[in-house]
């Protein structure tokens, strides 16, 4: 399946010149001569994040696997667009698969950002346990019910959430009060932070480190992998280990450029996405877990939180009461299988 057969010429000098573009900037592609299927992949981290080290190392194996019949072109850091212009790409078919986090999901089908409920899962024991069984399987029923996408089985991993600033520490629900805080385009995590009387900013990923810089916001949240391959610390003071959120990336794919693919190589690039999302969840635990001593060294100061008042305070301000209600009963059940009785 090439894309280029499906586009008008006005598309095709359009993703010709962003294929050079990216070319020049850093797409992957695994091999010079034109396959029989040609898919893209977007998403917005670093070539240096586990993400794409192990999207790269799949693009391989796929083309070996496929004997060159697919090729499959990794364009890493939001190259092609912010988040939401990839979602719509994926939706249209112009590119064939995005990976997207739960947070962000939410903004088109809701149930999708059910894993993202703050202080909802203790460990990656129960992350993996939800996100393999019952929830995840619930999710990606709903995103296929209601859009023209799929999700791949093996959801890949973003990690526990942390807040950096530039002007204090959190350590408790009352430090949040009033703080220009970044979230990602999402209402659950806009909900939760206005539970903790800050004042969320939904700005995509793109624009975060320079509204950082320029003070736009005070502060962002994210795992240590990514503050560390974005280089947050740069801009940022203090990191507070709240771990409010597990945040995770849906493998996204447009089902109709999917199943153009004759069933062995659908089998082939299947396979491949979740045996790499498996190798890329041991990467990006790994690297959290080692990259205190690290961000330290450039300079962020460390704190620890007391995780309980977080979720007194969310019990207390009605947030697991409403997203309870938003989801619906069988949905948080579902979710409270794996998490335990969050409300
Ligand atoms: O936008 C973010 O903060 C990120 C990179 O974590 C997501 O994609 C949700």
């Amino acid at each position: 399946m090439s894309n280029i057969s499906h586009i008008s010429r006005r598309d095709f000098l359009k993703t010709a010149s962003i294929a050079s573009a990216a070319a020049l900037s850093g797409v992957y592609s695994s091999q010079a001569h034109a396959a029989e299927f040609t898919l893209k992949y977007g998403n917005n981290l670093p070539m240096t994040h586990p993400m794409n080290v192990r999207a790269k190392e799949m693009a391989q194996k796929i083309a070996a696997e496929s004997k060159g019949r697919v090729d499959l072109q990794v364009y890493s850091n939001g190259q092609l667009g912010t988040d939401t212009d990839m979602l719509s790409q994926v939706r249209s078919g112009a590119i064939d698969f995005f990976t997207i986090s739960p947070e962000v999901l939410g903004t088109l089908v809701s149930a999708g950002q059910i894993s993202g409920v703050g202080f909802a899962f203790k460990d990656y024991q129960q992350v993996w346990a939800a996100m393999d069984g019952d929830l995840g399987a619930y999710v990606r029923k709903e995103i296929a019910a209601k859009t023209s996408l799929f999700a791949f089985e093996r959801c890949w991993d973003n990690g526990y959430r942390q807040v950096t600033t530039s002007t204090r520490a959190i350590a408790r629900p009352e430090d949040f009060k009033g703080m220009k805080l970044r979230v990602p385009p999402s209402p659950l995590a806009t909900s939760l932070f206005r539970s903790f009387d800050a004042s969320p900013t939904s700005i995509n990923f793109a624009e975060v480190y320079s509204s950082l810089q320029t003070k736009i916001v005070e502060g962002q949240e994210n795992p240590l992998a990514v503050i560390s391959t974005v280089k947050f610390y740069e801009v940022q003071k203090f990191c507070s280990m709240t771990n409010h959120v597990w945040s995770g990336f849906w493998f996204m794919g447009n089902k109709k450029s999917f199943e153009r693919m004759p069933k062995d190589l659908q089998e082939i690039v299947a396979r491949n996405i979740n045996e790499a999302g498996v190798k890329q969840r041991v990467d990006v635990k790994a690297l959290n877990e080692s990259l205190v001593a690290e961000m330290k060294g450039k300079g962020l100061q460390f704190n620890e939180t007391d995780n309980d008042a977080f979720r007194a305070k969310l019990r207390s301000s009605g947030f697991y009461t409403e997203w309870h209600k938003k989801f619906g009963d069988e949905a948080w059940a579902m979710l409270e299988k794996y998490t335990g009785k969050l409300a």
